[in-house]
């Protein structure tokens, strides 16, 4: 047996596999310890391949038996290594056979959660990306589909796979897939579960039986999902004209599992996080993320399962799209002016944080060493805005005909991004050439504007360039679609919104026939993934503020003002200048405007923002001194507007039933910002009457934060005695506690949580709460400029590793932004790095990640 040192796989060596699977059937006898897997796979040559050998990937499997065609394969007529096993041509059968195999498993020691594990005491599936091969011998590429038989041999009581049921007895299941499918996309789940089900009849009247599987108790917490469920399979019919495709779809939810959810064919698996759902114990965050992610996973069924993609380089052609999918979906039911501005902020904080550092890389990457590495910001929420911009230059019509296109032309395809471009070129006979950089390279364009006027003419001229990122030192322009209007001085428009299309590192453009110098309205419904550098005056800003027609661009006319006035207090010690409060109060009171979006004005940007923000300004972020600078905002704010924030406050209270829709979530989102302004002004007095007396869990946890930053002495123990039976509640307890602490209470206050019974590193909820209450609640705690907070992350990124070395790199992305920091913390920080990437056994995801933010 030889060992396979981590290796590079890169985009230019894709070759078709020599051999397609035209069928699987597997049947599996269960046990926690020693599960037996046994594989029937017919084999059909790929007459364009080369070669004929027969590669097969495994990991962690003890083989039993292997067979060619009923005959069994000795010894020294295969070649095992320690994550393949390879078949030389020669022994094969020329043009087709059937391989069997079986080999046993063990899935409670799969701490991984990848393959197939357990998770109290049931058994599920994560395949996505090369899971599978912890199952059985396959070949485990995105390209090789296949239709699947399951047979499953277990006492559970139930017992799911993918596709239809076929067959059901006593201690087993049959379970059949007809629709082509890559092995990344097999599910199996067996436990002691209850369903809550539902019906839905499509449109060309196929009768769907649609059911949420949970664990006993969690029966009552389904009902949003299976609404979310039913509304996004009419949206994809109505929007997309995309049916689905089975008898039946299956959710299950599980504990223990290292993403979001996973779209496997018609037996969806989920975090429980991201579909169990009760007012009593859910936010309306929660609400809104659970219903994205349904939308999400059932959107797959088109844009990921029928139409799959031919290798993980084309990740985004799935990701981006569905993702953008999801966001038109959200958009249509909850508002798309607040639901843009919620993916900008969050585009910003995942993917241009990750575009601007070590680990930036493109939407399409060319190579890696693993690739659950590449479940990124820049592949997920770039890849979305791609699309979206595609979109803005085609046009509407065009882009649902070159859907239809792709549907119809790729349907049962493994395909590529040229692919996708193509049915855009075909149906509108551009060319799309250039648009392409935006899949092949890394780094966010920077677009700095100046402007004239001059005898009614205004011009203005844009500049684009790309930062260099690791292995892509020089950049060329990108097409970026500038959707503009322009405002008169009085807030009226001056002209309406057009799309200018940049191509070039430098562009201009005039409007003829102005009475005067108008205001700039830039990248409207925020059209392309830029860093806009245009520095407007004062006033402007409080116009666009005030006036603008588009709620993108008027939101961050006062996000603009705000980041300057925090930029103003840690450079210059200056004091937040009144006309911005009033500037902020005005829209703050503004009640014709939607109380979400009020929320969201007077939201202030994150410590990560503002240290960016340093940055790009020659400043080194000291992270001290800007939580004391968002501290001291948040102050100013609340003394400016105290009466208006009591009287929203007041107004704002109401005893409609809980509902988790727009509405009723924008108006609690409104009167949990003024009760946050309010805490400091009266003692807490009314986030611990409303942490006392509140139904919902959106008001609860929002007094809960309050009186936790005001450091009062007993909530915790409160919420905990209230709590501690719901493990989804408890991981808001773990998280909040580290993430109000006072920054130099942080690690100390994470390291007696880790203490805690209830903290396990099993549970990838659980321990990302701690964690990620510390990187990312907490950051001046994380960044103390002792190292504890370093030294903390590193000592359990170390630890889970050896488990589930999966959430560990995910995690470990907490130090990509490093080399922001002064010298000091720098040192520790790479210290931190170099002993993560010198421990022995480290996983080849820790060790990709910890080096290229050393090397980046
Ligand atoms: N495809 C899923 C997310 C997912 C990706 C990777 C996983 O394991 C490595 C698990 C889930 C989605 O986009 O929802
Ligand atoms: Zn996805």
């Amino acid at each position: 047996m030889q060992a396979d040192a981590p290796q590079t796989v890169h985009l230019a060596d894709y070759t078709a596999p020599n051999w397609w699977v035209e069928k699987v059937e597997l049947a599996f006898d269960l046990h926690p310890t020693a599960t037996r897997v046994r594989s029937k796979i017919r084999f059909k040559r790929n007459p364009d391949a080369a070669g004929r050998d027969l590669h097969l990937d495994g990991e962690n499997l003890s083989l039993i038996t292997l067979a060619v065609d009923g005959k069994p394969l000795t010894n020294n007529e295969y070649r095992k290594a320690d994550t393949s096993l390879t078949v030389p041509g020669d022994t094969l059968p020329q043009d087709a056979f059937t391989w069997e195999a079986e080999v046993e498993i063990n899935p409670e020691a799969n701490t991984a959660l990848e393959g197939l594990y357990m998770s109290n005491g049931m058994f599920c599936t994560q395949c996505e990306a090369e899971g599978f091969r912890k199952i059985t011998s396959y070949p485990d590429r995105p390209d090789v589909m296949a239709p699947f038989e399951v047979r499953i041999n277990s006492d559970l009581p139930v017992l799911l796979s993918n596709g239809n049921h076929a067959e059901r007895g006593n201690g087993m299941s049959v379970w059949s897939d007809p629709w082509p499918k890559p092995a990344y996309l097999f599910a199996l789940v067996a436990g002691d579960l209850v369903a809550i089900s539902d019906r839905f009849t499509t449109r060309s009247g196929r009768d769907v039986a649609l059911n949420i599987w949970v664990r006993r108790g969690d029966e009552g917490k389904c009902a949003f999902a299976m609404d979310a469920l039913k509304r996004s399979m009419r949206w994809d019919e109505e929007v997309y004209g995309r049916e689905y495709d089975l008898d039946i779809f299956n959710i299950v939810a599980v504990d223990d599992f290292n993403m979001g959810a996973m779209e496997n064919k018609g037996l969806n698996i989920f975090n429980s996080s991201a579909v169990l759902a009760s007012p009593e114990t859910s936010t309306d965050d929660n609400f809104a993320r659970i219903e994205a992610i349904i939308a999400h996973e059932y959107f797959h069924n088109w844009t990921g399962n029928r139409i799959t993609c031919r290798d993980w380089f084309q990740l985004c052609l799935k990701e981006g799209l569905t993702v953008f999918r999801d966001q038109q979906f959200s958009g249509d039911t909850r508002g798309a002016a607040v639901e843009r501005i919620g993916n900008v902020l969050s585009l910003r904080a995942r993917q241009f944080r990750e575009d601007a550092g070590p680990l930036a890389h493109p939407v399409r990457p060319e190579s890696f060493v693993e690739i659950n590495n590449f479940y990124t910001a820049t592949v997920y929420e770039k890849g979305a805005e791609i699309i979206g911009m595609l979109k803005r230059l085609v046009g509407d019509d065009a882009y649902y005909k070159a859907c239809d296109l792709y549907f119809s032309r790729h349907d049962g395809d493994a395909a590529t991004i040229e692919d996708w471009l193509k049915v855009f070129e075909d149906t509108t006979g551009r060319d799309l050439t250039g648009f392409k950089r935006w899949y092949t390279q890394a780094g966010t364009p920077r677009v700095t504007v100046t402007d004239s006027f001059k005898d009614g003419t205004y011009q203005i001229d844009f500049e684009q360039v790309t930062p260099p990122t690791p292995g892509q030192p020089d950049k060329e322009p990108q097409l970026i679609p500038m959707a503009m209007g322009l405002i008169n001085p009085d807030g009226s428009e001056a002209r309406p919104t057009q799309v200018v299309e940049l191509t070039e590192a430098r562009q201009s453009l005039r409007f003829d026939g102005l009475d005067a110098r108008p205001i700039p309205s830039l990248l409207r419904g925020f059209s392309a993934p830029v860093i806009l550098d245009h520095s407007p005056g004062f006033n402007d800003r409080a116009t666009l503020l005030a006036h603008d027609t588009d709620p993108f661009v008027r939101w961050e006319a006062g996000r603009a003002l705000t980041r300057q006035t925090v930029m103003a207090m840690l450079t210059d010690r200056a004091a937040p200048d009144p006309a911005y409060l009033d500037a902020l109060h005005m829209a703050a009171a503004n009640d014709t405007l939607d109380p979400a979006f009020r929320a969201l004005v007077l939201s202030l940007p994150s410590q990560d923002d503002i240290a960016q923000g340093c940055v790009d300004a020659g400043v080194v972020p000291d992270p001290t001194a800007i939580h004391h600078a968002l501290k001291a905002l948040g102050r100013s704010i609340g003394d400016h507007m105290e009466g208006l924030f009591t009287t929203l406050y007041d107004r704002l209270a109401s005893d409609a039933p809980y509902r988790p829709d727009a509405a009723q979530s924008g108006k609690r989102a409104l009167r949990n910002m003024a009760l946050r302004r309010l805490t400091p002004r009266d003692e807490a007095t009314r986030a611990r009457a409303q942490f006392d007396t509140a139904t919902n869990m959106t008001d609860q946890l929002a007094a809960f934060a309050c009186l936790l930053e005001a450091g009062d002495p007993q909530v915790a123990a409160q919420f905990e005695a209230q709590w501690h039976g719901d493990r989804l509640v408890m991981d808001k307890w773990f998280m909040l506690q580290v993430a109000q602490a006072e920054p130099k209470d942080a690690v100390s206050r994470a390291e007696i949580l880790t203490e805690h019974p209830d903290f396990t590193m099993k549970n990838p909820n659980r321990f990302r709460a701690v964690m990620g209450g510390l990187t990312g609640g907490n950051p001046a705690g994380f960044h103390d400029p002792s190292g504890a907070g370093y030294r903390f992350l590193a000592t359990w990124l170390i630890r889970l590793d050896a488990a589930n070395p999966q959430t560990a790199a995910r995690l470990s992305t907490a130090f990509e932004t490093w080399k922001r920091y002064d010298a000091d913390r720098q040192t520790l920080m790479r210290t931190e790095l170099e002993r993560i990437l010198d421990t022995d056994g480290l996983s080849r995801d820790l060790a990709e990640m910890t080096s290229r933010m050393l090397e980046g």
